[in-house]
């Protein structure tokens, strides 16, 4: 790479950080017992750098978004030329730029079928809130009002906004927010391993599909307006779900007539070894959101996109959808997703991922089958999990207790040079869809030595002394 390493004071970054800084999702007290965040100063392919000199493999592409690795050089020229040329300009006032144009022309000939538009905005969550608004005016423009709730899963991530935190299903973020918004119901999510250990995976597909059933029949299926979930779900920790449920769950939204939405944040741009999650499972979304593999990163942009009967009724109906963001489309981010996607054609890394990594990965993870700790190794494409058990063959958790040994094995694998996320006691993986098969062979050799020194820790654990 052609960009000098620079020298940062490293200790008074962290000083800076603890005295200014909140960052994002963080327990504060926790972080300024440790003296501020690890500060990360650069990275290259699938390699971080912190600034205490220590290079990790990124097991997370970042934070499940830098699909193309880091330090391509053409996506910074891409946002230079743009930078130079149009830096921004809106979409509000009938006025569109020419990347904003292009990337919608080339999302939708990716995400085909009966999804020919997009609408733009800059983080996930944002594409999330469009799915919210629009869904409900849809339904409004279509002379039935009454269509407002939406259905979603326990467990499912689908953003940090208000409308993401109520769709999505994590309690802890429920609770701080007093959420969700009335209108949101939740059912059980195709977590197999946690939820339907020992049964057959098509009975267990059955039995979650027919949970959103049940829950239409319970709150009128009049007055259900969509039901969304994530192909895959990624920060719930990397929940599979058997290959039976998604047809089910598309069957059931067609019998009511309730719009289908995928949540394509983290499965969409190759994850799963398709373009997007739903290709994988064969279901025709009526809505999609899109971000992080869009711009592998590099830029904050996401996209929802709409299908065309959505679209026709916009059309037909006319007024203003009085919706969008001062960065809906803003064309440097898009000229950037333009050059990620060139990329990703370009290296085939989506039918890499799909014929060759993605099956790799999932070989070199069942290897840890026979580790004692190990209840489950699975995965999709290039994005995986291993299941921490107390005892093997079965799903029980130390002391009973979800979490108590996630986060001593992923504090282990970063020590040990691999960025990984621990989610309750399953690690999760999520690394750039350019690692190779030596860094994909390092990044399982690293959990299995985290897992063995962890096993002391965790088989001492002791209930805390009740009172
Ligand atoms: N939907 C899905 C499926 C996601 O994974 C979002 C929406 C929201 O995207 P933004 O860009 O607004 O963050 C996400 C984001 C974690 C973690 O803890 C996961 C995400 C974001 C932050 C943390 O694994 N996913």
């Amino acid at each position: 790479m052609s960009v000098p390493i620079r020298n940062h004071d490293i200790a008074e970054l962290r000083r800076l950080d603890l005295a200014h800084h909140l960052p994002a999702q963080a327990d504060h007290r926790l972080i300024a017992s440790l003296g501020g965040s690890r500060i990360i100063t650069r990275a290259e392919g699938s390699t971080i750098y912190d600034g205490e000199g220590n290079a990790i493999l990124d097991g997370m592409a970042g934070l499940w978004c830098v699909n193309v690795g880091y330090g391509r050089e053409e996506l910074a020229k891409a946002a230079y030329e743009q930078m130079l040329e149009l830096p921004y300009y809106n979409t509000f006032f009938r006025t569109a730029t020419p990347p904003t144009v292009k990337l919608a022309a080339r999302i939708a000939s990716k995400m085909g079928g009966h999804l020919s538009h997009v609408f733009f905005n800059s983080s996930g969550s944002e594409a999330v809130d469009t799915i919210f608004r629009l869904t409900r005016h849809y339904w409004k423009l279509k002379g039935q009002p009454q269509r407002r709730i939406f259905i979603s899963r326990w467990n499912a991530y689908h953003g940090s906004t208000v409308a993401g935190v109520s769709l999505g299903g994590m309690k802890a973020m429920h609770a701080q927010g007093d959420l969700p918004v009335p209108g949101v119901e939740h059912v059980m999510q195709p977590y197999h391993f946690g939820e339907g250990f020992g049964e057959a995976p098509d009975a267990f597909a059955a039995r979650a599909a027919q949970a959103i059933e049940d829950r239409i029949l319970e709150v009128g299926p009049e007055n259900v307006a969509a039901f969304i979930g994530e192909p895959l779900q990624g920060a719930g920790g990397v929940i599979i779900p058997p290959e039976g449920y998604w047809p089910r769950v598309e069957a059931i939204c067609r019998k009511y007539g309730i719009l289908l939405v995928c949540d394509e944040v983290i499965c969409g741009f190759g994850r799963l070894g398709q373009w997007f999650g739903h290709h994988h499972y064969g279901v025709k979304p009526d809505m999609i959101s899109m971000a992080k593999g869009l711009s592998s990163g590099y830029l904050p942009i996401s996209a929802t996109g709409v299908a065309d009967h959505i679209v026709a009724e916009l059309r037909e109906k006319g007024g203003d959808f009085v919706h969008g963001y001062t960065y809906s489309g803003h064309p440097t981010a898009a000229a950037v997703a333009l050059a990620n996607l060139d990329i990703i054609e370009r290296e085939g890394l989506v039918e890499r991922t799909r014929d060759d990594t993605g099956p790799y990965l999932a070989r070199a993870l069942a290897t840890l089958n026979d580790h004692p700790l190990v209840g489950e190794t699975r995965s999709l494409g290039l994005i995986g999990a291993v299941e921490i058990v107390r005892e093997p063959g079965t799903n029980k958790r130390f002391l009973d207790k979800e979490g108590e040994a996630g986060p001593v094995v992923r504090d282990m694998c970063i020590r040990n040079g691999l960025m990984v996320r621990g989610i309750r006691d399953t690690i999760v993986c999520c690394p750039p869809l350019v690692i190779t098969h030596a860094e994909i062979d390092r990044l399982v050799s690293i959990i299995r030595r985290s897992l063995d020194e962890a096993e002391p820790i965790l088989r001492a654990l002791k209930p805390e002394a009740a009172g």
